[in-house]
């Protein structure tokens, strides 16, 4: 399947914003895996395909997850924001039969990252970041990052991620804090 295949399978099940922010990420995801050296083929469709399942009902969602062995009990107890990850890599495996690991993570890791991510995984996480459509304070900043240094981007998004979720007092996924302290360790021994 081509890129245009995935979009046309994918715009069927999100809104034209939402098409047009994958869009947009499978674009900076290009560019980004250019500079640093990831796979451009597989950066950008782990880009288009990184929200698949956003706008998919829960049960579905939740069916997704338990056909790549993931409980719906053990689910319920992870934040809801941080399904549509889990749920997209199922769905690519599931129903697009993508079986390239490094694609399957990327998507299954851009909400939290992790500890140790692979240079796909990186560009990803930082794309949704630094996509067109995007115009949050301090986006500007992130993008100048992104232009400098892959893995100060990786760490200044978990930053500001970690920063957001402790002002709003919700809980923060294990993956997210070893990914940040994963990420802050290699700083410092820069
Ligand atoms: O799907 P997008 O909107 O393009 O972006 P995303 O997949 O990075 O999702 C961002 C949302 O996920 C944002 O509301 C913050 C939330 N989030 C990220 N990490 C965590 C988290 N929410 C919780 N509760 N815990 C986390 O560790
Ligand atoms: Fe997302
Ligand atoms: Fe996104």
């Amino acid at each position: 399947m081509t890129v245009k295949d995935y979009e046309e399978i994918i715009g069927k099940r999100m809104k034209s914003a939402r098409l047009k922010h994958s869009k947009n990420v499978a674009k900076e995801a290009v560019r980004l895996a250019k500079k640093y050296g990831a796979d451009v083929q597989k950066a950008e469709i782990a880009g288009i395909l990184h929200d698949a399942t956003k706008e998919t009902p829960d049960d579905e969602q939740l069916a997704l997850m338990e056909k790549i062995g993931l409980s719906s009990a053990e689910m319920k107890n992870s934040s809801r924001k941080l399904w549509h990850a889990i749920s997209g890599s199922a769905f690519v495996q599931t129903e697009l039969g993508i079986t390239d690991e490094d694609i399957i993570n990327a998507i299954r890791y851009h909400t939290t990252g992790r500890a140790n991510m692979t240079v796909l995984e990186k560009v990803i996480f930082v794309a949704d970041f630094t996509s067109a459509d995007r115009d949050y304070e301090g986006v500007d900043k992130m993008r100048k990052i992104a232009d400098k240094d892959l893995d100060e981007a990786v760490l200044e998004g978990m930053a500001f991620t970690i920063a957001d979720l402790a002002q709003r007092k919700v809980t923060i996924a294990p993956d997210t804090f070893a990914g940040y302290n994963y990420m802050a360790a290699l700083k410092s021994k820069k």
